[in-house]
């Protein structure tokens, strides 16, 4: 079935013409190709896909083939066992009717509009549909002649040869004329140990792309850090015993243990909660104020009474007011990925007391989306054109535009975060969404004071934004939306790519259960943290959930690591 979703996916491009580029349109091309003649191939033995009857794979195939091939004219002649089949099932009285119903007599021009939402046709996707030989075909297609003649040149001429990079300037900063790119990986959250699906969801992700940047001679930043603001940190002080600031401290260092030990290349890895972002959200916040993309509003919000404290959306869990999955947390629904306001949720209870809270109103500030929605998505048409944005990016970010926009709250009964600076407010603080991702800009600032070279110049700089994909929304539609309602310039990202997630063995990483391994206990183990990064790249989750194995690590490390990659390098080095 599976070279059959492949053509029905390719097709949306004949159909709709959506942007892509000429080499894809070729390669879908040869792919829809393919995979017609492999139906076709099988229906030269039977009169219907699944044998002599007709089955409800000829009416899957048959209404996925439909927009290309209306009339079937327009199938070459050596499929003709696929035409005579196209003609037999058109015919059919149902899949008549269904075709009037939908055509109205307008043509395959009616099914544009639908086809212009899916995500584009990922061509990738193909490669792990298919088995490894046709991999490996899809792979040398791409590369020319040239290409292979260069790569056999400098392989030859060997590694003395290679151009040095050159010397790195610190501070690093863009320079006119030249490549600058500036990398992001999402901001751990102060309060945990980083598992390894965080690692290799951004982290590690970020790194391998930054090495590979810095080899190009290209302008590089690498920047993260700790995000410390927000109810987890406050409920984690509590836990401990300790203040929210003893915690950031006592966290930040374990967190930049770990990277250091994995060796990632972080150029910076800072913190939130410095005075820099304190002087950059209010700025943010005062330029939006005065724009008019603020509104005022009561907002219910949940109180547990028995801790005396307005509840974070986080810590409360419920029935999903959508897909009615009972595990939902009271920002985000982990099953169907809906934002959720925690209020909505059908029976909640708070995560850490397990009492049922009250709700309670209270006056917040909101960014007001709707107003934004028609700048965002002009810039969105054209870094969505123009990136590399991931096909999970590209359809999370679609998918929040077609539901339409609200405006969101940004503020929070809270007192560990950003004050908001305004009368009337000043007992709160930022929401973290909004404060979170302004972290990027202030960590900047914290490595160097010439920090506007990089985010107040969209001309020079692309931006690239590594996450895992429940992070895609605050990144693609909520924290550009605030940037370009800022109107001050700022680099707004350009390229975004978000990762599925890593389970454990046959299930999910979880801290509370101690089901997984964290980036301590992968130091402990005696493993070289090459060996782990290595297996952490292999297994990354690119296109679908993948799973961390030990008996796999074990098998990778001697058969692909070691027998092929080591073989390779060996038979190099020692020539
Ligand atoms: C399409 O596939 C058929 C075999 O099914 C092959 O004969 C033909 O050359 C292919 N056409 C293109 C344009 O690749
Ligand atoms: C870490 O990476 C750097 C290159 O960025 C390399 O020179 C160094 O050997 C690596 N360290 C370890 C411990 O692998
Ligand atoms: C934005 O910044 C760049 C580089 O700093 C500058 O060249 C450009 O003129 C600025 N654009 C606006 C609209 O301020
Ligand atoms: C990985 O392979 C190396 C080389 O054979 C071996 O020394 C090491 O013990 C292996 N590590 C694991 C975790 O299997
Ligand atoms: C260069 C710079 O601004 N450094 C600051 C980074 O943040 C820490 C913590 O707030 C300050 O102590 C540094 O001075």
């Amino acid at each position: 079935m599976g070279s059959y979703r492949v053509a029905a996916i390719c097709l949306c491009c004949f159909v709709c013409s959506c942007g892509a580029r000429e080499e894809e349109k070729e390669e879908v091309l040869q792919t829809v190709n393919n995979s017609l003649g492999y139906v076709a191939q099988s229906l030269t033995k039977k009169e219907y896909l699944a044998g002599d009857v007709l089955s409800v794979a000829d009416i899957v195939v048959w209404g996925a083939i439909y927009p290309l091939v209306i009339d079937g004219t327009s199938l070459p002649d050596e499929l003709s066992s696929l035409k005579g089949w196209f003609k037999k099932v058109t015919e059919l009285d149902q899949c008549q009717k269904a075709a009037e119903s939908l055509l109205k007599g307008q043509g395959p021009s009616v099914f544009k509009a639908f086809l212009q939402k899916l995500p584009a046709p990922v061509l990738v996707s193909e490669k792990s549909l298919s088995n490894e030989q046709e991999g490996e075909d899809t792979a040398a297609r791409l590369l020319s002649e040239e290409d292979i003649a260069a790569a056999t040149e400098a392989w030859k001429k060997g590694l003395h040869d290679v151009p040095k990079p050159k010397p790195q300037q610190q501070p690093i900063l863009p320079i006119d004329g030249e490549k600058n790119m500036l990398i992001t990986s999402a901001l751990p959250y102060v309060n945990n140990v980083p598992h390894l699906g965080n690692i290799i969801g951004s982290v590690l992700s970020a790194d391998v792309f930054a090495r590979y940047c810095r080899l190009r001679d290209w302008n590089t930043l690498l920047v993260c850090g700790t995000d410390e603001y927000g109810t987890a940190t406050e409920t984690k002080a509590m836990e401990e015993g300790l203040t929210p600031q003893q915690i950031c401290d006592k966290y930040n260092a374990v967190h930049t243990a770990i990277y250091k030990w994995f060796n990632i290349s972080f150029d910076y890895f800072g913190r939130t909660t410095t005075p820099h972002q304190t002087k950059i959200a209010q700025d943010i916040f005062h330029r939006l104020l005065e724009r008019g993309f603020l509104l005022e509003d009561t907002v219910e919000q949940l109180r547990c009474e028995t801790c005396q404290r307005f509840l974070a959306d986080r810590f409360v869990e419920g029935i999903c007011p959508f897909c009615n999955y009972d595990e939902a947390r009271g920002d985000q629904c982990d099953k169907c990925g809906k934002l959720i306001n925690a209020v909505e949720l059908k029976t909640s209870v708070q995560s850490v007391c397990k009492q049922s809270p009250i709700v309670k109103s209270s006056r917040h500030l909101f960014l007001d989306l709707p107003k934004l929605e028609e700048r965002l998505e002009k810039w969105l048409d054209q870094s969505l054109a123009t990136g590399d944005w991931t096909t999970n990016a590209r359809y999370i970010t679609r998918s929040w535009l077609r539901d339409g926009l609200k405006p969101r709250c940004i503020t929070r009964d809270l007192k560990w975060g950003t004050p908001v600076p305004l009368d009337g407010f000043r007992d709160k603080v930022f929401y973290v969404w909004f404060d979170a991702p302004i972290g990027y800009i202030s960590i900047t600032a914290n490595y160097t004071d010439q920090w506007e070279k990089w985010w107040k110049n969209p001309q020079q700089v692309q931006l690239y934004n590594f996450m895992a994909k429940d992070n895609v929304p605050f990144h693609s539609v909520i924290f550009p939306s605030c940037l370009l309602g800022v109107e001050d310039n700022y680099t707004v990202v350009n390229h975004l790519i978000a990762t599925e997630y890593l389970n454990y063995e046959d299930g999910k990483f979880s801290k509370s259960r101690g089901v997984g391994v964290f980036g301590d206990m992968a130091q402990d183990t005696g493993i070289p943290a090459d060996i782990w990064r290595f297996y952490l790249l292999y297994v990354r989750p690119e296109g679908q959930d993948s799973a961390f194995s030990w008996s796999d690590l074990m098998l990778k490390n001697n058969s692909e690591l070691l027998n092929n990659l080591g073989n390779f390098v060996n038979r190099y080095t020692t020539r």
